[in-house]
């Protein structure tokens, strides 16, 4: 029987060979991916977010942690894009400038491509040139903005702003933990996620408009 908590423990002691096993596992016995990934790997990274607060963890834990978390991913991967469909529309997504944090991106652009679309990651640190770039090579139709600092926010409306000048028909969508509905009202997002499952409904309906 598998074990979710397991998968959390092991990731929240960095053994990343152990949640990629466990994981393994988790998936052979038919457990569904979602909940390997809410209950296992998002559940023990919260704990290290946690801990991470109250300086009970450094940065060279948290980073341990985020290569156990990668590792379950990339077992995750193609049960979370599983599909094979035509794509419905294309989507630009990177964390925003000055902001390292590719986590909850990644999850989202593979959670994205489980949703029909396609999805080009412009990676991390991506400022608007780099948007407007990888919009005008891709022809895409959503821009998707992460951000996990609060002193990183303050990128998205610098890079709607930018996307506008350059005329570029193209909507923008923003999340990541501290970026809000409100937040997104504010700077003029076309729209907000709050996690991954909710980014592919938004996104899905910004495509279609
Ligand atoms: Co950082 N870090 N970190 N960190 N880190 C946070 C974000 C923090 C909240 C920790 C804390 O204090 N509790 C805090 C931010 C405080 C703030 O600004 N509010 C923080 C800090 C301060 C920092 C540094 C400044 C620390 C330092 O150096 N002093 C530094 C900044 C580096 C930089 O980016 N320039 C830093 C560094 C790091 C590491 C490199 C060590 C590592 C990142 C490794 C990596 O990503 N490869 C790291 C990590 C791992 C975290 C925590 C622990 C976990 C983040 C994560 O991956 N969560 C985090 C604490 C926490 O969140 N509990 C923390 C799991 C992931 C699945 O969730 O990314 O929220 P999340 O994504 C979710 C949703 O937000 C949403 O969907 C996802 C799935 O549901 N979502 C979207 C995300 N993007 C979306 C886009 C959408 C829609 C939904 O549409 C476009």
């Amino acid at each position: 029987m598998a074990d979710l908590q397991a998968i959390a423990d092991a990731l929240i002691k960095g053994d990343r060979n152990t949640v990629v096993e466990l994981t393994q596992k988790a998936i052979d016995e038919g457990v569904g991916p979602a909940d390997i990934l809410e209950k296992g790997l998002i559940g023990g990274m919260n704990v290290i977010g946690a801990r991470f607060k109250n300086n009970e963890v450094y940065v060279p834990e948290v980073l341990i942690a985020a290569r156990a978390m990668h590792g379950g991913m990339d077992i995750l991967e193609p049960h979370l894009k599983a599909g094979g469909i035509e794509p419905i529309g294309v989507v630009v997504i990177g964390t925003v400038k000055g902001d390292l944090h590719d986590i909850g991106k990644n999850l989202v652009g593979m959670m994205l491509q489980g949703g029909g679309l396609e999805v080009i990651d412009a990676g991390t640190d991506v400022g608007p040139d780099k948007f407007i770039e990888a919009v005008k090579n891709s022809n895409a139709r959503v821009i998707a903005m992460s951000a996990l600092l609060t002193t990183t926010m303050p990128q998205m409306p610098e890079i709607i702003k930018a996307v506008k000048e350059a005329g570029l028909d193209v909507m923008t969508m923003v999340g990541g933990a501290p970026v809000t509905q409100s937040y997104a009202d504010e700077i003029g997002a076309d729209g907000y996620a709050p996690d991954a499952a909710s980014a592919v409904d938004k996104a899905l309906e910004l495509v279609k408009t």
